[in-house]
Parts: C-alpha cells; sequence; structure tokens
C-alpha cells in the first residue's frame, strides 16, 4: 500500500499544465490546495482498504448543546477531509525523545464548533474517550488555541496503542503557556465523543425481554421510552450521602447524590423486571456499551439495594454537568456493597436494556 503519494500527484499535476500549454504558473495557493486534495485523497484510498475494522468504523459524536441539537456523527473519512491543519508540537507520551517536534494532522476543535454552533452560555467542552476516560476544555482556550483532534503524527496514521486513531492534542510548543492550565494528562487517547456544555437530561429504557437485534443501538425503536427530566423530576426522589466511586473529577470523601431508584425508573418506562431478568447499563463510551462485557443489575440487587439513578449532586442539588459524567449517571448505595464494583459507578448513563 503506497504510504503517501501527494507529491508525485502534485508532480503530475504540473506536467499536465505543461502539457496542455497553460500559460499561468499555478500560486503557491494552488499547489497547497493540490497538496491537500492529495493527502485527503491518499487517506481516503488508505481508509477504504483499512483493515482495522475498528478503526474503519470509528466514529467521533458531536452532540449536546450545539445549534444543531441533534447528535452528529463523523467517520474518520468525513473528519479527514476537514483535517487540513497541522499543528507542530512536541508529545508529553513520547517518552524517548521528549523534545521532538511532530506535525499532527488533524482538526482544531474551534472549526468543528464552527460547523456545528454553540449555544448561548456554553463556556466548555467536554472529550469522551473508548475506554470512558473523559477530559474538559474551556471553549476560550479552544478557540485562542489549536487545540486539535489529531489523525495522523508525521504523515502516519495514529496507532490505537499511541492513542489513536483520534488523539487529542495541545500545541505545547507554540503556547507553552497552555500546559499549565492543560497538563499531560489532558491528551486524550482513543477519542469518540465531544459533548459541548451537557446534553438534556434524559434515560431510555429499552424493552428486551422477548427480543431486540444484536448490537444496533439505533434500531427498533418501537421498544424503547425515553423518560424526560419531567417524567424523572415526578419520581420518588431519594438522596445518599457517601464517597462516591466515579474515575474522574469528584471531590474525595463523602457527597450527596440525588436521584431516582432505577426500580421506579424501569416501573415508570412500564417495564416489569422478570424475577431472573436483569437490567444492563448503557453509557456514552463504547466499553460501557460492549455487549461481550454488559453492566449488569440483577433484578434481586435493583430491588434490594436500591441502586440509584443521580441526577443532582451536592447540598444545594446543582444538575451533574458533563465536566462530571452528567447529565445521568448510576450510583451504588451503600446497601449494594456486597456487589459494588468500580466499572458500575458509571457516568453518561444513556440507556437501560432490560433482558431475560
Ligand atoms: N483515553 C485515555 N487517554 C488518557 C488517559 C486514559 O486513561 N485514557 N490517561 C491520561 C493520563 S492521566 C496519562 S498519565 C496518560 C497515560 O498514558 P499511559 O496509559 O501511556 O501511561 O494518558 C492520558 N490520556
Ligand atoms: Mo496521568
Amino acid at each position: 500500500m503506497p504510504k503517501s503519494f501527494g507529491l508525485p500527484l502534485v508532480l503530475f499535476s504540473l506536467i499536465v499544465m505543461v502539457v496542455c500549454g497553460c500559460t499561468n504558473q499555478p500560486s503557491s495557493e494552488q499547489l497547497e490546495a493540490w497538496r491537500k486534495d492529495a493527502i485527503a485523497h491518499n487517506f481516503a484510498m488508505n481508509t477504504l482498504r483499512e483493515p482495522d475494522i475498528e478503526r474503519r468504523n470509528w466514529q467521533l459524536e458531536i452532540q449536546g448543546q450545539t445549534t444543531r441539537q441533534t447528535p452528529t456523527y463523523l467517520s474518520l473519512l468525513e473528519l479527514n477531509a476537514l483535517a487540513t491543519t497541522i499543528t507542530r508540537t512536541r508529545d508529553p507520551y513520547n517518552t524517548n525523545n521528549p523534545k521532538q517536534v511532530f506535525n499532527f494532522r488533524g482538526v482544531p476543535v474551534s472549526e468543528l464548533l464552527d460547523l456545528f454552533g454553540v449555544a448561548p452560555n456554553v463556556t466548555e467542552v467536554t472529550f469522551v474517550s473508548h475506554d470512558a476516560y473523559r477530559v474538559t476544555v474551556k471553549i476560550a482556550d479552544l478557540r485562542r488555541y489549536p487545540i486539535t483532534i489529531a489523525m495522523e503524527r508525521d504523515r502516519e496514521k495514529i496507532s490505537r496503542i499511541e492513542g489513536g486513531p483520534l488523539y487529542l492534542i495541545f500545541p505545547y510548543t507554540e503556547f507553552p503557556e497552555i500546559e499549565a492550565k492543560y497538563s499531560d494528562r489532558y491528551w486524550a487517547f482513543y477519542v469518540t465523543n465531544m459533548i459541548v456544555g451537557t446534553e438534556p437530561l434524559q434515560l431510555k429504557v429499552r424493552d428486551c425481554r422477548r427480543s431486540c437485534p444484536k448490537g444496533n443501538r439505533h434500531a427498533s425503536r418501537n421498544n424503547t421510552k425515553v423518560l424526560t427530566a419531567d417524567t424523572l423530576a415526578k419520581l420518588p426522589q431519594v438522596t445518599i450521602n457517601e464517597a462516591v466511586g466515579y474515575r474522574i473529577g469528584w471531590p474525595i470523601g463523602k457527597v450527596k447524590l440525588h436521584g431516582v431508584r432505577v426500580s421506579d425508573a424501569l416501573a415508570a418506562a412500564g417495564v416489569m423486571l422478570p424475577t431472573k431478568g436483569a437490567a444492563i447499563v448503557r453509557g456514552k463510551a463504547p466499553i460501557y456499551r460492549d455487549s461481550n462485557y454488559p453492566i449488569r443489575l440483577d433484578a434481586a440487587e435493583i430491588k434490594n439495594c436500591s441502586l440509584m439513578l443521580a441526577t443532582h449532586w451536592g447540598d444545594d442539588r446543582k444538575l451533574i454537568p458533563a465536566n462530571m459524567g452528567g447529565p445521568l449517571t448510576l450510583a451504588l448505595p451503600n446497601s449494594c456493597k456486597a456487589t459494588s464494583d468500580d466499572r458500575r459507578w458509571l457516568s453518561f448513563v444513556e440507556e437501560l436494556e432490560v433482558s431475560y
């Protein structure tokens, strides 16, 4: 597979121009446009022949308080067409040679914000990765600096073990001042979601007691009920006050969480949980949607330990923002200790699926 035929293509175009007797020299803008076309074409060809299925199907979902409101998916191919910016920076995870400066090709987040629009009064964007890792960046900084979703480093695609296919990078070399605000930990590997502000609060309940097609998260809406924020607010409210197990960005020590019981949410959706059944919880990150490794809540635990979906937190009952994994998170009261497992402190809860 040719790594690059960008240069040959540019040369070819030049020869065509000479042969056809065109008199004008191509301008440097024209050459630059050809170079970008050639790079995009080359990437597209390589993507079509991509043997790695995970990579071929990778998408970036853009959602939340955009002016479009509805979530939009961009494939790697679509992102590639937008990825015409080169950001030159060192990479803090290049431990072999920390001073080495790379050419990262990608899409500056500010361009995506221009494309999708930002609702008024929104100040942050939260990025979520395949492994449910999460980082939040101020929109003012995204506008000011070319913080970029990178897809190539020195003209090579970024492999999964190196943090690809989409790697959130910060221009440390050109703007050393941003490192104080966005340390190494903000360089997010394998990014899958970009949430502008926080999404509206809702919960989908999918009834798969009879059957559900496998693997398709958009299919069969007729067995899915959506519980809105209003519906959730009318259910019996519960509060717990204990140390939480969320992975990132929560206070240490006791925290108040307010919300509804999983059992009440299921009942509100009109779904009776079979005694030997279970509810599978799906969160935003792909690891929370893996059908080989579902987060399964058995009927008995849902009933006995009041597993809870949190919608608010703290003494003043604030909504849970995206920078804390909100608007909806799964919480394990102390009464669930016997079965608690940190993976179950789930952020960005989207759906409960009921099955046997
Ligand atoms: N997707 C994702 N990106 C991530 C992380 C992560 O856990 N997941 N950890 C961050 C932090 S805190 C560090 S120190 C490095 C971890 O890199 P390593 O896994 O190569 O040690 O990646 C950063 N980016
Ligand atoms: Mo870290």
